[in-house]
């Protein structure tokens, strides 16, 4: 038995999910996952027995519970700095939470026009004028940071790191809204794709076959 429960919500749909089990699954720290299909009527029960906010993701280790996807990550590093799940070198941590928290507390446009839907295909779905330019604030940062750190590794700062994790679910948005990126950018999101975990919860996201139609895109 591992240590820890990850406690998640339909990988179709769950964004906020992905970002703690994606970084789990990619650094191989062993946990239990507990799977809570949402907006059932059962699900507002499951999520209070096991979270403190009624939301996914959470995590549990031992007889402590820490939820909020960005919360996880913090405690996960601490947990296991020899993983390095951020970057060792100062400014470089800096950069990558201060772009953790830019996507944690905003891209708000992007995340209500293009909601995370992985068996979805809606080609320019949702592209608004605000979301244009969160997706070029998007591009902006993934090339600085591919400017920068190329020359150690394919990630954001070369090696993979909480800031990969916090940007893979836009990958998968911008993959269902076929969003065009530049090629450095494509480049960074075709190797995310290719990872084994992101794979692996691609396969287990389409054999879901719950659909919550508050979030599937209404017809254009
Ligand atoms: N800031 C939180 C957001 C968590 C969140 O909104 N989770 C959604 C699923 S993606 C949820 O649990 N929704 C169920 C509900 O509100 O009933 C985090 O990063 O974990």
């Amino acid at each position: 038995m591992s240590a820890y429960t990850l406690v998640i919500g339909n990988k179709n749909y769950s964004s906020w999910s992905l970002r703690p089990w994606l970084l789990m699954r990619h650094a191989q720290l062993a946990f239990q996952e507990v799977r809570i299909p949402l907006y059932t009527p059962e699900s507002k029960q499951q999520l209070r027995h096991y979270s403190p906010s009624s939301k996914v993701p959470c995590l549990l280790d031992g007889s402590l519970t820490i939820w909020d996807s960005l919360a996880i990550s913090e405690y996960l590093a601490e947990r296991h700095p020899d993983l390095q799940l951020w970057p060792a070198e100062i400014s470089q941590r800096a950069f990558a939470r201060s772009m953790c928290a830019e996507m944690h507390a905003g891209f708000t446009h992007l995340r209500s026009n293009m909601s995370m839907n992985c068996r979805g295909r809606f080609p320019g779905r949702g592209r608004t004028v605000e979301v244009a330019g969160e997706i070029d604030r998007i591009q902006r940062l993934w090339s600085e940071c591919r400017e920068r750190h190329g020359q150690s590794g394919p990630f954001l700062f070369g090696a993979f790191t909480i800031a990969d994790a916090m940007y893979a679910p836009v990958i998968l948005r911008f993959r269902t809204y076929e969003v065009q990126l530049n090629p450095v950018c494509r480049a960074y999101a075709d190797t995310i794709l290719a990872l084994p975990a992101m794979q692996q919860w691609l396969t287990e996201a389409l054999a879901e076959t719950e659909v919550i139609a508050a979030l599937e895109p209404q017809p254009a």
